[in-house]
């Protein structure tokens, strides 16, 4: 079998997804998943102008030669550029070894680990009473475990919170630059405790309940809110620093028991080498589609597993469906899964990529058919062309970019 051709779809169903589909002389196709979100076409200019050449005439069958030559091959390793586009082409080939095999993809990684994928999905509030009723909706929708977010007395943006469509969804800013939003730690840090004290007091003490940091605090305030929120038990703090800082996490660590899920940027497995063999973390937080490909992540689940540490793939609506599918296949099959994060798609979205995996009473399963289980509608996405998105910007009071 052969490689024949090998083609980059950008569409704008609701927001931007770039995808690569790949067709053999048998006739199969495989997707993958290369959406950077913000950084859209530097990803399509990487696969269309100087990977897709290279694919055209290799045996498909070939997965990890043709994951070491694009990693090796290009020289210049890493970054999350590289990585999305190698993260496509790795998932394509997986599909098409699938349904060449006739099996859905969990099969040829060993078969299913468990009969369903745990989810957690996303409340976000203005304020309190805003949050309780978000929660309440995600609770309804079939979630069995929350990620909630509150926006912060005094500032007037905060990433995920004010800018929520009606699904909760954060709103793409389809605009020339991004939206700028304000931040104050020490406002933040006063504040989510109460946040967690309210939704323990509406929906008691077994809800799983998890927030996410977003790269904000320094290991002090990490520590801080760690223990600040211990006695709420949180299920996870997620992105409590910049952690390209590897070794900043054992500042953290030492000030806490609540457990840590950290690495939605990260794009190899030095991203998380001081995380793991010192036990910083108890979550690895990638994405199939930032991370490489189901090739690499499985082998960072491996790694993470002989040190207690679970997985945790990251799964806002950014990731697209082909990426998703992928996910629940990896999270159905490795032994030290842990959650899977999952805010679902517009229904738009879901007509452009038709998937066989299903939700139901807040987990995922990604169904038998065979390889990934995903179409793309070509017809659908051509009517829904890429628009200028950006994600927002985070500044302090008096005007200094802060990490978002
Ligand atoms: C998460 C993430 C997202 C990211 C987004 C960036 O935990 O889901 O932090 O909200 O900000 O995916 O593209
Ligand atoms: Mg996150």
């Amino acid at each position: 079998m052969k490689i024949v051709d090998a083609k980059v779809v950008v569409t704008s169903p609701g927001r931007n997804f770039v995808t690569l589909k790949l067709t053999t002389d048998d006739g199969l196709t495989g997707l993958g998943d290369a959406t950077l979100n913000g950084r859209e076409l530097a990803v399509v200019s990487y696969l269309t102008d100087h990977v897709a050449p290279l694919l055209l005439g290799l045996d498909p069958h070939r997965i990890e030669d043709t994951w070491q030559y694009l990693y090796r091959g290009a020289y210049w390793r890493r970054g999350p550029v590289t990585m999305a586009a190698t993260a496509a082409v790795d998932v394509a080939l997986w599909d098409i070894k699938a349904k060449a095999a006739g099996l859905p993809l969990y099969q040829l990684l060993g078969g299913a680990s468990r009969d369903r994928v745990r989810t957690y999905g996303h409340a976000n509030g203005r304020d309190i009473p805003e949050l309780l009723d978000s929660v309440r909706a995600q609770l309804d929708e079939g979630y069995q475990a929350v990620r909630i977010q509150s926006g912060v007395p005094g500032l007037k943006a905060v990433y995920g919170v004010h800018s929520t469509d009606d699904s909760g969804s954060a709103v793409l800013h389809q605009q020339a630059r991004p939206l700028v939003e304000d931040w104050d730690t020490d406002a933040y840090l006063r504040h989510i405790p109460a946040v967690f004290d309210a939704v323990r007091s509406e929906f008691g003490a077994e809800l799983p309940l998890l927030h996410d940091a977003h790269h904000r605090l320094t290991p002090v305030q990490a520590g801080r809110l760690g223990k600040d929120l211990e006695p709420y038990r949180p299920f996870w703090l997620e992105d409590c620093t910049p952690a390209e800082n590897q070794e900043a996490l054992r500042l953290v660590r030492a000030d806490t028991t609540t457990p840590l899920a950290i690495g939605e940027v990260f794009n190899t497995v030095y991203d998380y080498q001081t995380l793991i063999t010192e036990q910083l973390i108890d979550y690895v937080r990638s994405a199939v589609t930032h991370f490489g490909g189901v090739t690499p992540l499985r082998k960072l689940f491996d790694f993470a597993a002989q040190y207690q540490i679970k997985s945790a793939i990251h799964g806002p609506e950014d990731i697209s469906p082909v990426g998703m599918a992928a996910a629940v296949h990896l999270d159905l099959a490795v032994h030290n899964f842990g959650i899977q994060e999952y805010s679902g798609h517009t229904a738009l979205t879901n007509e452009v990529f038709r998937h066989a995996y299903t939700f139901t009473d807040g987990h995922l399963h990604p169904g038998e058919a065979p390889g990934i289980g995903v179409e793309l509608d070509e017809e659908m996405a051509a009517a829904h062309p890429y628009e200028a998105a950006y994600l927002p910007v985070n500044r302090l009071q008096d005007g200094t970019v802060h990490d978002w």
